[in-house]
Formats: structure tokens, C-alpha cells, sequence
């Protein structure tokens, strides 16, 4: 009888060791469209003087401004996910934004606060980063060919992008105060993976539709029914920068 009380006692103690033991938080993906509310506006490719700049090479016209495919996808909205609670960590290596064949590379990109932007130069003519920052210093300077500017970003930002000697040359970097982020595609869709359960907001911004709002929703087993977000194409709204 003795025995068999010391046998309990010991089972006890063993359960309550497994539940103390951390667990692994479960992360869901997140995937989604961002669709355009609207008649898709006509766009008119980029004007290039390439006889002025022959070492530009093939400069590609496409007008990224507003990008919509025939289902109503938007290419190139910034998703950006607020979580919560949880901590911005900056990139840890240097994120590179390039210029090839006198075009930014890419057209829009995002990076949380704190990381470290490589402004490179892959042309063989030499471009000029002129940023237009709200809240982080702003950059005018010349990269020769094959060259190299870094910078820092501390700021949740948006910065517009050019080149002063090439003028169809513009860009947008997102500053994120956040890790979970994305950059829709030619269709609109996005994943934005290592979402932690629970409801997160959602902002949306576009340079030619504006900004949006959502919410997505992990559950405890990591799963998220896909969102479908939308944007107006009659009015553009949020902040504009010229200069
Ligand atoms: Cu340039």
C-alpha cells in the first residue's frame, strides 16, 4: 500500500513538469488578392530618351504605377500586418535596391525599421539616389557605375525614390514597423508567412490607389482562410510628395 501511494506521487510530479514546458508557438501563413475596385485606368508606358542615354541599354517601358491584370489584381500594394506586441527586428543583411538599365530595382520595396538599405549601381552610366523621405534623412547622391551608397533607415517611412539624371527613374521604399509584410504580385496576391494566432490589421497602400484597410485572422492551428482586400480606383487618398 505503501508502494502505490509513493507511485502517485511521483506521476504527479511528472505531469506537472510537461505542463510547465514552453511550447513552440503555432505561425500561420497568410495569403490573399488585392483587387481594384473600378474600371482599370489606362496607363501609358514610361517615356525614355534612349538616343540621349545609350549606356542605359534596353530600358524597359512598363508602367508600374498602375498595374492591374484582367481579373482586377493589383501588382506592387504594400501589405503590412500589425501584430501586436511583437518586436520590429531589422533585416541582418543589407537589403540591395538596385538600378538596371536605368530602372529601380524593384519598383517597390519594404524593409523594417532599423535595417540597412545598398543603394546599388549595376549600369555602366552613373545614377543619383535622390530620396524623399518623411522622417529619415534624405540622400542625394551620385553612384557611379558599378558603385555603392548605403544608408540606414531607423524611421517608419515612405520614401519616394528618383534619379536626377534620368527622369522616368522612381521608386518607393517602404520603412515597416513591422516584420510582416509583403509586396503584392502581378495578380495581387500576396503570403506573408509567421503570423502568430489571433486577428491582426492590415494597411494597405498603393502609389496610384491609396490605402486600404483589413483585418486577417490566424486561428490556434495556424490557418488563415484567404482575404480578398480592395482599393478604389476613383480616389487616391494619403499622402503625396512632389520635389
Ligand atoms: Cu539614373
Amino acid at each position: 500500500m505503501k508502494k502505490l501511494t509513493l507511485f502517485a506521487v511521483t506521476a504527479t510530479a511528472g505531469l506537472a513538469v510537461a505542463l510547465t514546458q514552453p511550447t513552440t508557438p503555432v505561425l500561420g501563413a497568410a495569403t490573399g488578392k488585392v483587387l481594384l475596385d473600378g474600371a482599370k485606368p489606362e496607363v501609358k508606358p514610361i517615356v525614355a530618351d534612349t538616343a540621349k542615354f545609350p549606356d542605359c541599354g534596353t530600358i524597359d517601358t512598363t508602367n508600374e504605377t498602375a498595374m492591374v491584370d484582367d481579373k482586377g489584381g493589383i501588382a506592387g500594394v504594400v501589405v503590412l500586418v500589425e501584430v501586436a506586441g511583437a518586436e520590429v527586428k531589422p533585416l541582418e543583411k543589407a537589403f540591395q535596391l538596385d538600378q538596371k538599365n536605368c530602372r529601380f530595382e524593384p519598383h517597390i520595396s519594404i524593409v523594417p525599421a532599423g535595417s540597412t538599405v545598398e543603394f546599388l549601381n549595376s549600369d555602366k552610366t552613373s545614377h543619383n539616389v535622390h530620396t524623399f523621405p518623411g522622417k529619415n534623412d534624405a540622400m542625394n547622391k551620385t553612384v557611379p557605375a558599378g558603385g555603392k551608397e548605403l544608408q540606414k533607415l531607423d524611421k517608419e517611412d515612405r520614401i519616394e525614390i528618383k534619379c536626377d539624371i534620368h527622369p522616368w527613374m522612381q521608386s518607393y521604399l517602404i520603412v515597416a514597423d513591422s516584420n510582416f509584410y509583403a509586396v503584392t504580385g502581378k495578380d495581387g496576391s500576396f503570403k506573408i508567412e509567421g503570423l502568430p494566432a489571433g486577428e491582426h490589421k492590415v494597411k494597405l497602400w498603393h502609389e496610384t490607389f491609396g490605402k486600404g484597410d483589413g483585418k486577417i485572422v490566424v486561428d490556434a492551428e495556424g490557418n488563415a482562410a484567404p482575404v480578398e482586400f480592395k482599393l478604389s480606383a476613383e480616389k487616391k487618398s494619403g499622402r503625396s510628395r512632389k520635389g
